[in-house]
């Protein structure tokens, strides 16, 4: 009878053994996912996205930096002094989604994430960017010439760089809006944010036609009128790969006008 006892009596213990082991695999799964927050980082448009997931709310706090990721203590920072772009959850949430834009093309980023606590950190690439930008339209609202129309040259700088072979002569009476097709085409990759420059200028001279070399400021002289109109190309909302928006700015000098140009970007 023992030996068949004994059998029944192991099975028994096996079995509630079995049973504990359960339960303690039923505990870790339910205390695990505090402790193992899920982020994703993707180079998306001028920016990355990121995803957080944790099984309960956390609070999310996200830093990103060129600089590279030190420690402390086993906490990992950044550099006093090094740039940082962040994003952070309003409260405790299971899931955080930022679109952190503007960034650098084609950069390596590093970033750190604090999830309620625990630290995570990564680096990502940011896309390339290609960049067309078309002048397509002026409006001017002031000629400069109080009889006729202005004898207008017009020049164009993207990016910091003067376009000579873009510029044009158009003589017109204020006011006038009129078109045209103006490109600087690929531009690669360069500053978050582009500036561009427009200056119009009028030829005042009386025997002999007299344009000052493009400077890109604003002024007037016995010989001319001129005026530069600036503005920044933005990428900071680009949160796709494929944008296209048209900027419009003006200036009102000696010259006053207005121009716009439709910019299209591909991030790759
Ligand atoms: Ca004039
Ligand atoms: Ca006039
Ligand atoms: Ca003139």
């Amino acid at each position: 009878m023992q030996l068949i006892q004994f059998p029944r009596t192991f099975a028994a213990l096996s079995r509630a053994g079995l049973a504990l082991v359960m339960l303690a695999i039923a505990l870790l799964g339910s205390v695990r996912p505090a402790s193992a927050a899920f982020v994703s980082a993707t180079a998306v448009g001028s920016g990355v996205q990121f995803h957080g997931q944790n099984g309960l709310p956390l609070t999310w706090n996200i830093y990103m930096s060129v600089s590279p990721i030190q420690f402390s203590g086993g906490k990992p920072l950044f550099p006093v002094g090094a740039s940082i772009k962040s994003a952070f959850s309003s409260g405790a949430q299971t899931t955080f989604d930022p679109f952190i834009g503007g960034l650098f093309p084609n950069t390596t980023m590093n970033y750190i994430v604090d999830a309620g606590g625990t630290f995570l950190t990564g680096s990502v690439k940011t896309k390339q960017r290609s960049m067309t930008v078309t002048f397509n339209q002026f409006t001017i609202s002031n000629d400069s010439d109080s009889s006729g129309a202005g004898e207008l040259m017009y020049h164009f700088r993207v990016a910091g760089v003067y376009h000579p072979e873009l510029d044009f002569r158009k003589d017109v009476s204020s006011p006038t809006t009129f078109g045209v097709s103006k490109s600087v085409v690929g531009l690669l990759n360069g500053l978050p944010s582009v500036p561009l420059a427009v200056e119009v200028q009028d030829d005042d001279c009386t025997f002999s036609t007299c344009f000052r070399p493009a400077d890109f400021t604003s002024g007037s002289d016995a010989d001319n009128d001129w005026a530069t109109a600036k503005t920044t190309i933005s990428s900071v909302a680009d949160q796709s790969n494929f944008i296209s928006k048209t900027v419009t700015f003006s200036v009102n000098g000696a010259v006053g006008f207005t121009v716009s140009a439709l910019v299209q970007v591909t991030y790759f």
